[in-house]
Order: C-alpha cells, then sequence, then structure tokens
C-alpha cells in the first residue's frame, strides 16, 4: 500500500532542531522541498551518502531543514562548495539548492562554469522570479514588464531563460516544472538524481509575498493558478504554447563527467612519476 505523503517526508526532517520554518504561508519553497524529498527516497539515497548545499536565501533554507549532510553556504556561492565537495568525495550525490538571484545574478558565474564543466551534482533551482529574502527586488528571471522593489514603474531587462542557457553552457540534462505540477515536478527531481553529470532541474515556484504582491497575485493560489494557465508541456509547445513556459525534460544527452576525467588525469600523472623514477 502506498504510503501517506507526510510518512515518506517526516523521516528526513530535523523537526526537533529547527521548526518551525521561517517561510511565509503558502510559499513555494515547502512543496519544492517535499517533492525533492520524494524523489531521493524513490532513488533510494541514504542520508549518509547524501548532501544538500545551498547559498543564501529563502530557498536557501531549504538543506537547514533536513536530515542529509548540509552546508548552507554564503550568497551565490553554492556551487563553489558543492564543487569542492564533489571533487573530494565523488561518491557521494551532492544537491545543490539555489534561488533564481543565487543561481544566475551573483552566482551565474560560478553556474556556466559549472555546466561547462559537467561536474556530477543534481542542480535544483528554485525560480520565484524575485529576490524573496531581502524584499522583492528583480532578479535575471524577473520577467520584462513585471513589478519589483527595483522597478515601480516596470521591469525592463531581458529575462535569462535557465534552461537554454544551461544547455548552451554544456550541462547534459535539464528540466522544468512548477510548484502547481507537484507530481511532474518530483518525476523530474529523480530523474536528475539518476542523472551523470551536473543535471539541471527549474522549479518555478511561487514568493506571492514579494512577487505576487507587487504583480496583482497576492495570495498562493492566485500565483499556482498563473503557473497552471502560462505553461504547457514540452510536447504541447508548437500547437497551444505560444509565449508559455514549457515543462518537462528539455535537454537530455550523455557527456563526460569531470570527476571520472580528472581520475583519468590522476593516473596518467601516476604513470607519468612512475616513469620519472625508474
Ligand atoms: C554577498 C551577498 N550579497 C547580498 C546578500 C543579500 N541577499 C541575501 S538573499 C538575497 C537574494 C535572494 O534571492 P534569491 O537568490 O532569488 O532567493 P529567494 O530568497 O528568492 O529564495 C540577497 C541579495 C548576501 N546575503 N550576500
Ligand atoms: S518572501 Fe517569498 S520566497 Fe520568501 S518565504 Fe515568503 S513567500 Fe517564500
Amino acid at each position: 500500500m502506498k504510503q501517506p505523503m507526510f510518512q515518506t517526508i517526516y523521516p528526513y526532517l530535523r523537526t526537533n532542531k529547527k521548526f518551525p520554518n521561517v517561510w511565509c504561508p503558502g510559499c513555494g519553497n515547502g512543496i519544492v522541498l517535499g517533492s525533492l524529498i520524494r524523489a531521493i527516497d524513490r532513488v533510494g539515497l541514504s542520508k549518509d551518502e547524501t548532501a544538500m548545499i545551498s547559498g543564501i536565501g529563502c530557498s536557501g533554507r531549504l538543506p537547514v531543514y533536513v536530515d542529509f549532510n548540509t552546508l548552507h553556504t554564503t550568497h551565490g556561492r553554492a556551487l563553489g562548495f558543492a564543487t569542492g565537495l564533489k571533487m573530494a568525495r565523488p561518491e557521494m550525490k551532492v544537491i545543490v539548492i539555489m534561488g533564481d538571484g543565487d543561481a544566475l545574478g551573483i552566482g551565474g558565474n560560478h553556474f556556466i562554469h559549472a555546466a561547462r564543466r559537467n561536474i556530477g551534482l543534481t542542480v535544483i533551482i528554485v525560480n520565484n522570479l524575485i529576490y524573496g529574502m531581502t524584499g522583492g527586488q528583480y532578479s535575471p528571471a524577473t520577467p520584462t514588464d513585471s513589478f519589483a522593489t527595483t522597478a515601480p514603474y516596470g521591469h525592463i531587462e531581458q529575462t535569462f531563460d535557465i534552461a537554454r542557457l544551461a544547455e548552451a553552457a554544456g550541462a547534459p540534462f535539464v528540466a522544468r516544472s512548477t510548484v502547481f505540477h507537484v507530481f511532474e515536478l518530483e518525476k523530474l527531481m529523480e530523474k536528475a538524481l539518476t542523472k551523470k553529470g551536473f543535471a539541471v532541474v527549474e522549479a518555478i515556484s511561487n514568493c506571492h509575498t514579494c512577487y505576487g504582491r507587487q504583480n496583482g497575485m497576492s495570495t498562493p493560489v492566485s500565483m499556482l493558478k498563473w503557473m497552471r494557465e502560462n505553461s504547457v508541456p514540452i510536447s504541447a509547445k508548437d500547437s497551444k504554447g505560444e509565449g508559455k513556459i514549457t515543462r518537462g525534460i528539455l535537454v537530455d544527452r550523455d557527456l563526460p563527467e569531470y570527476t571520472e576525467l580528472y581520475d583519468q588525469v590522476i593516473e596518467r600523472a601516476r604513470a607519468a612519476g612512475a616513469e620519472g623514477l625508474r
């Protein structure tokens, strides 16, 4: 018999230490966390072999609440810490959680180069379209023409398409869904967890407090409806997806993974050293 959702999630939470959480009621971060835990549970990863790393932001609090090996690091630098850990312990499953500002603003350079290297990390970008924790400044993912505390008369910049950026930088797996499409989201996370290399899942999430309130969607429900109405599965893109967010697996290809290539470099260096000693 299938377990009720909370029975799956509960054993993974640091209930005795870190709760209640800091999130606004109805924040999408809780849905992302639930999806991720269920995906990890289905893949069957043990707590000891799993590490979760984040920067700073509301989404950056995710690892704080779960009982894995966790690092809550500095804003924009989660991928730097994660790269170090993966190089030292390549056998570990290293999951990186970043906000859109964290991943693409201050951390944008780390993001493109980690994707280019194709280092084996599972990367979850919680794209709530705004800087949530600091009060609603626009991020590189904020839609053009929307409103933010730093764009009270309308946002004039173009928006990064996170998935296309990840693909162009070299990521072998890129997927996207929303916190409205919760079961789809966790299936994509499950796939990303089993993919070798730099596997990115963009989870479009609701910050009704900072983004929604400034853009006519001040409740979680109104933002979830917006996600339902403004996204289409990748398969429907041509017929009814004009101008909408595409969901599903957007890139899936096999490329050499960095820590495996690095092992080969170590072997070559050892062989050259042994040759030199003869
Ligand atoms: C080096 C540095 N610069 C700026 C900040 C302030 N700061 C904290 S969180 C944040 C933005 C958070 O937005 P995002 O990464 O999108 O995550 P969210 O809170 O929306 O989940 C900023 C600018 C900081 N903590 N450290
Ligand atoms: S400010 Fe936004 S992202 Fe942060 S907890 Fe509240 S709803 Fe969530």
